[in-house]
């Protein structure tokens, strides 16, 4: 246990980047509170206490992806339902953006249902990145794997956050995903961090994996060269057809992960990447209000926001203004998000 408690500053950014899984397999074992209580200090130092950064998503491009991800509605190889749809025209995309901006979010993600993009695929999303940022909002991208070449052009567009998660533990990842490996997924990563792009890399709990690969994601996200400026943490959202849910949409992953554990992944996450956003992601429409507290006490400082993810379901805006009001949780503002990365 003193392992855990002893934290050598190890790295040039003052931040730990040589965590054993055996420490953070240690943390994940402490008592709730204690975990809480350690993530909660760590979050304080770093964070405006009561205060939550709000994303939103818009589905660029959706379905027909070739590759197998088993947990994902979008893959060509399974029957979900999900229409085969072309890229969005830069117009509508544009005025999504707006219509988030006026709901009161700071970043607009767009995603696509690539396995990676063509070059005509990037020249159009270059256009949707400059004009989202004359709106003033941040801009993030999600398209799948990238060439060190492609990650410039959409620096050079003005992009903010490249969003690429690693999902899993390499162990686990490899039994959900069979079309590529988890290398590709760090090669993009570095392509994504070498064109100084900001890095939103994290990923899924909740899919049959143990605590163990739980701890081995979070492992290999600290110990990168820098840690991602944002970690999404998503809870498995279970869709028919994909061959983590049975044909009702009910749960055949072997072991659904508790409330509590979810909160043990986000507090984990803030003690290990203390200057990253942790975003508490997909699954929240599933949630309690009380769990989502919880995941913000633990140290989640942003959500997705707005009824739709990319092809599922959000809480709806008027849920998620009442619950931070409840809270007395203020939505960051674009001037502080701009403060906060460092832009303008
Ligand atoms: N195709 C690109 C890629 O995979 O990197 C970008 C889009 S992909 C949908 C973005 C992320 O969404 C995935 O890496 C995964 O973490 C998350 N995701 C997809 N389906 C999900 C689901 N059913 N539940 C929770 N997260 C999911
Ligand atoms: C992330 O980690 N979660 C978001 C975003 N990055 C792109 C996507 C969640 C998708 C959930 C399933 C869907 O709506 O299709
Ligand atoms: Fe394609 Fe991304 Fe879905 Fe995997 S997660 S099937 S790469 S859209």
């Amino acid at each position: 246990m003193n392992a855990v408690i002893s934290e050598p500053i190890s790295h040039f950014d003052g931040l730990r980047h040589d965590w054993t899984l055996a420490e953070v397999e240690a943390l994940f074992e402490l008592p709730f509170m204690d975990l809480v209580y350690r993530a909660q200090t760590v979050h304080r130092q770093h964070h405006a206490p009561n205060r939550v950064q709000m994303s939103t998503l818009l589905s660029i491009k959706t379905g027909g992806c070739p590759e197998d991800c088993g947990y994902c509605p979008q893959s060509i190889h399974y029957d979900t339902g999900v229409a085969r749809d072309a890229m969005m025209p830069v117009e509508a995309v544009v005025a999504a953006a707006r219509t988030a901006q006026a709901a009161g979010a700071t970043r607009f993600c767009m995603g696509a249902a690539f396995r990676s993009p063509k070059k005509k695929d990037i020249e159009r999303v270059a256009q949707m990145i400059r004009e989202v940022k004359e709106l003033g909002l941040e801009a993030c991208a999600t398209l799948g794997m990238l060439t060190p070449e492609q990650a410039h052009e959409l620096k050079d567009a003005g992009l903010d956050y490249y969003n690429h998660n690693v999902d899993s533990s390499e162990e686990f990842y490899n039994k959900i995903i069979t079309t590529r490996t988890y290398q590709h997924r760090l090669d993009t990563l570095a392509a994504v961090r070498n064109a100084d792009l900001k890095v939103c890399s994290g990923g899924i709990v909740g899919m049959g994996e143990t605590r163990t690969d739980r701890a081995g994601m979070l492992v290999t996200l600290a110990n990168l060269p820098e840690h991602p400026q944002s970690v999404p943490i998503n809870q498995l959202v279970q869709v028919k057809g994909t061959p983590l849910a049975d044909a009702k949409g009910e749960v055949v992953a072997p072991a659904a992960v508790d409330g509590f554990e979810f909160v043990r992944t986000i507090a984990v996450a803030r003690i290990l990447m203390p200057l990253a956003q942790v975003r508490l992601s997909a699954g929240r429409e599933a949630m309690s209000d009380e769990l989502q507290a919880l995941a913000f006490m633990a140290g989640a400082s942003s959500i997705f926001y707005g009824e739709k993810l990319l092809t599922t379901g959000n809480p709806d805006v008027e849920r998620d203004r009442q619950l931070l009001a409840r809270l007395k949780i203020e939505p960051e503002t674009q001037t502080q998000t701009d403060a906060r990365s460092g832009c303008c």
